[in-house]
């Protein structure tokens, strides 16, 4: 096992797409694992990308990554729960370049089922993003189909949070009413090349004049994925935002809260297989005919339950 550790530390990919396996699958091993290289993440700029189905993520991630390896930065890519797989091509518009990607020692690509047990994001989504940031990669870019509240949890996993948007779809806009423009650091009108895409950056502008004072206005930036274009306004709003978090002292808070909704998760999950461990079947049937025939209230019966392991 040090050697798969030893061998994650010395850059091997390979290493670190086994480590990803393990912790993916929740093994003892893979716990193992990642405590070992946790204290290594936490350096790259992770970004989420978010945004409704076929509004050009996994293209623009592409792009945005192409990008950075101009710049001679390396990118970790993460795609959680993706209708188009990133191995499909889906990565990029232009073929080359996507190609070009998947040879790239500085691109790691990696896919993962994005639903738990009990819906909702995977616990191990943290872990993996946690993991590909201790490789050393200086970005990592995980890009989530939204869905309301997945959104909202995965910008508490990323620092920056892109949202990506489409003109002329009209249920954007519907989307940001319901709040989740509060999670967006930079919007992207992506699909630019259609028309209605000033439209939308009106629109969007006038939501934002709508948000109250004291909120930071995301950066609104227009990208023609496929080709690449916006991708250097691009980065440099996600740049921004890092410098913004980093001047503002805000960092180590987005931190903290992100690694207290993780600790509370997961101690409410290991709580939760304890009493379901601890409680017979025939136990935990009786509670709960009891509370279907009115002879006790749920809050009772779960009380009982939380008693038999902390009493
Ligand atoms: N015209 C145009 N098409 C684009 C642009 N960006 C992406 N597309 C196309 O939109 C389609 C969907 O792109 P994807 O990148 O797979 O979108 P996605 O948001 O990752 O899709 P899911 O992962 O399935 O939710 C593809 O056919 C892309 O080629 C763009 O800027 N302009
Ligand atoms: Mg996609």
């Amino acid at each position: 096992m040090e050697n798969i550790v030893e061998r994650f530390l010395g850059g091997d990919r390979r290493a670190l797409a086994r480590v990803i396996s393990r912790i993916e699958n929740e093994t003892p091993e893979g716990r193992e694992y990642l405590r070992e290289i946790y204290p290594r993440s936490g350096r790259a700029h992770t970004v989420g990308i978010t945004g409704s189905a076929g509004a050009g993520k996994s293209t623009l991630t592409g792009a945005l990554a192409a990008e950075l390896r101009r710049r001679e930065k390396t990118v970790g890519i993460i795609g959680v729960d993706p209708s188009s797989p990133f191995t499909h091509g889906a990565i990029l518009g232009d073929r080359i370049r996507m190609q070009d990607l998947a040879l790239d020692p500085g691109v790691f690509v990696r896919s993962m089922a994005g639903r738990g047990a009990l819906g909702g994001l995977a616990p191990a989504i943290n872990d993996v993003v946690a993991t590909v940031e201790a490789f050393g990669f200086d970005y990592v870019l995980v890009e989530t189909v939204g869905a309301g509240q997945d959104e909202v949890e995965i910008a508490g996993t990323t620092m920056t949070t892109v949202l990506v948007n489409n003109p002329g779809t009209g249920d954007d806009i519907q989307a940001m009413k319901a709040g989740i423009l509060e999670i967006a650091d930079v919007l992207v009108v992506n699909k630019a090349d259609h028309p209605g895409a000033d439209t939308l950056v009106s629109q969007l502008q006038g939501l934002l004049n709508l948000s109250p004072k004291d909120m930071r206005r995301p950066a609104i930036v227009k990208t023609v994925s496929t080709r690449g274009e916006g991708m250097d306004e691009l980065i440099d709003a996600v740049a921004d935002h890092r410098n913004y978090l980093e001047t503002e002292g805000l960092l180590e808070g987005h931190r903290a809260k992100n690694a207290r909704h993780q600790v509370l998760s997961i101690a409410r999950a290991i709580l939760l297989q304890r009493i379901q461990a601890s409680t017979p079947d025939e136990q935990l049937d009786e509670l709960v005919r009891r509370v279907g025939q009115r002879e006790l209230d749920p809050h009772s019966a779960a009380e009982e339950l939380a008693n038999i392991v902390s009493g």
